[in-house]
């Protein structure tokens, strides 16, 4: 027998918009299905969409025969300016799958070798700045490891230096793309008419695609009129790789969409998992001493090798911990292909958008426990015992995240690298306060790191000679 799907209060014709915290949406969804359960509907004027964080329930909205991905609400807007790049195309749109068999290899495991020394040189930037820093000078986490994780996606990805670290405010191109992507979020949520009246709005986000495209155009001329030199990095996979289905190659306007997206999907995503490891190991100290005994066993320097980042086992159970209380990619969204059924008696029609709400989903008492509001990095100590159905941090099936190992080699190294240098204080007593982009941080967040050692010398980094005599 059908049933139909719970709605909460709904306010006339805004419908249940009111129930939402603009700034927060995510955290506000999650409450009401706090309140209404594993699935609600949700219905604002300009959409409609079914919630879900129900284990078995989102396990049936993932099977790939069934249910596809959406690009509705926010990812539509965003893609006025990331187009038909990997994660705001359509699986049907031919360069999806032309791009996603061009660009598996350079995310596979194997790949991040390429990278490691890349990855490394900007860690090591971060470390010499926090070496740095007067003693009452404080640390804004998010911030830093947003300067990291743009640094790095640019290094990797196209051999760009966007140099955060020598910059007080965001290079231009970010300030553009955060603009750009706030305002996505938030156009979503806006009356029609609210939204025709927001002329100045409008222009400024037509301002910043021009911005970004300006950059990725050059970038991208620019190694085309220097193909001499030999480069590992993404870019010059997409410029001379053809796809082994087609034969056929990216164009630029594509490559410059996958550019943007790759900056996009990659540095805000993984710079707050970055700060949320931070905030658990603050919080946490009987963990942190257990990372501290790790990475102090494994890393023989102060720059690690690419197998001493494979071997933080422990460390990498943080980041997962820490992705599952806070997935900073916090929700993704699918469409049915045919009319269908889920749980068995509640309808879904074809056009209909399902989202999964990840953080609800990752809370889920049955699957994780009456402990589920812990953090237990301990969990993922037997990748078995983990219930796959109730952990999605990096989305589902073929249209899951391509960046997964590189985010997670990324966020390992640079832990590791910082936990074998400094003492982490929670010198303001902390309380998470979590800020939504279209991306999960913590915000106003700001600890003290003292290094761990006294060095004999008061120059860091001086010579590597100093280091290996045995500490006193
Ligand atoms: C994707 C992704 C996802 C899915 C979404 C949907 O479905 O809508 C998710 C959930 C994610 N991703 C998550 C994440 C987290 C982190 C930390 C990350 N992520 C990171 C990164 C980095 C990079 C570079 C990236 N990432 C990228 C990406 C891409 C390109 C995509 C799309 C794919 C396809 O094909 O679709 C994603 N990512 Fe991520």
């Amino acid at each position: 027998t059908k049933q139909s799907i719970p709605q909460p209060k709904t306010y006339g014709p805004l419908g249940n918009l009111p129930l939402i915290n603009k700034d927060k949406p995510t955290l506000s969804l999650c409450k009401l299905a706090e309140e209404h359960g594993g699935i609600f509907r949700f219905e604002t004027p300009s959409a409609s969409a079914i919630m879900i964080s129900n284990p078995e329930l989102a396990a049936e909205v993932c099977d790939e025969s069934r249910f596809d991905k959406s690009i509705e609400g926010a990812l539509e807007k965003v893609r006025a300016f990331s187009g038909d790049g990997l994660f705001t195309s359509r699986t049907n749109e031919p360069n999806w799958k032309k791009a996603h068999n061009i660009l598996m290899p350079t995310f596979s495991q194997r790949a991040m070798k390429d990278y490691h020394l890349m990855m490394v040189d900007i860690a090591s930037q971060l470390v010499q700045k926090w070496a740095r820093l007067n003693r009452n000078e404080t640390i804004d986490v998010p911030d830093d490891m947003t300067r990291l994780t743009l640094d790095t996606i640019g290094l990797c990805g196209f051999n760009y230096r966007f140099n955060s670290y020598y910059r007080d405010t965001p290079h231009p191109f970010i300030t553009s793309m955060v603009r750009a992507l706030d305002d996505a979020m938030h156009q979503m949520q806006r009356l029609d008419i609210q939204d025709k009246l927001m002329v100045k709005t409008k222009r400024q986000f037509q301002q910043d695609i021009k911005e970004m495209y300006s950059l990725v155009d050059r970038l991208i001329a620019e190694r085309k009129d220097n193909d001499e030199e030999e480069f590992k990095d993404l870019l010059s996979r997409m410029l001379n790789t053809a796809d082994p289905d087609t034969g056929e190659m990216l164009d630029d306007e594509n490559i410059r969409f996958q550019i943007i997206t790759f900056l996009i999907a990659g540095h805000e995503t993984t710079s707050g998992m970055l700060s949320f490891a931070i905030y658990y190991l603050i919080k946490n100290p009987e963990k942190l001493e257990k990372a501290y005994e790790e990475v102090d066993r494994v890393f023989s320097s102060d720059a690690p090798s690419y197998k001493e980042v494979t071997q933080l086992n422990y460390i990498r159970m943080i980041l997962n911990e820490s992705l599952r209380l806070w997935p900073t990619a916090p929700a993704f969204s699918l469409n049915p292909k045919q009319d269908t059924v889920i749980g068995g008696k509640y309808p879904v029609k074809k056009g209909e958008r399902v989202t999964v709400l990840i953080p609800q989903l990752h809370r889920d008492k049955d699957a994780w426990g009456e402990n589920a509001e812990s953090f237990v990095p301990e969990r993922f100590e037997d990748p078995k015992s983990i219930p796959r159905d109730a952990y999605k941090p990096f989305g589902n099936g073929q249209r899951a995240c391509i960046g997964m190992q590189f985010a997670l080699h990324e966020a390992t190294l640079v832990l590791g690298m910082i936990l074998k240098q400094f003492r982490l204080i929670d010198h303001s007593d902390y309380e998470l306060d979590i800020k939504q982009t279209l991306t999960l941080k913590p915000g106003d967040f700001h600890i003290k790191a003292e290094p761990r050692e006294k060095k004999k010398t008061s120059l860091v980094f001086a010579g590597s000679q100093q280091e290996e005599k045995p500490q006193q």
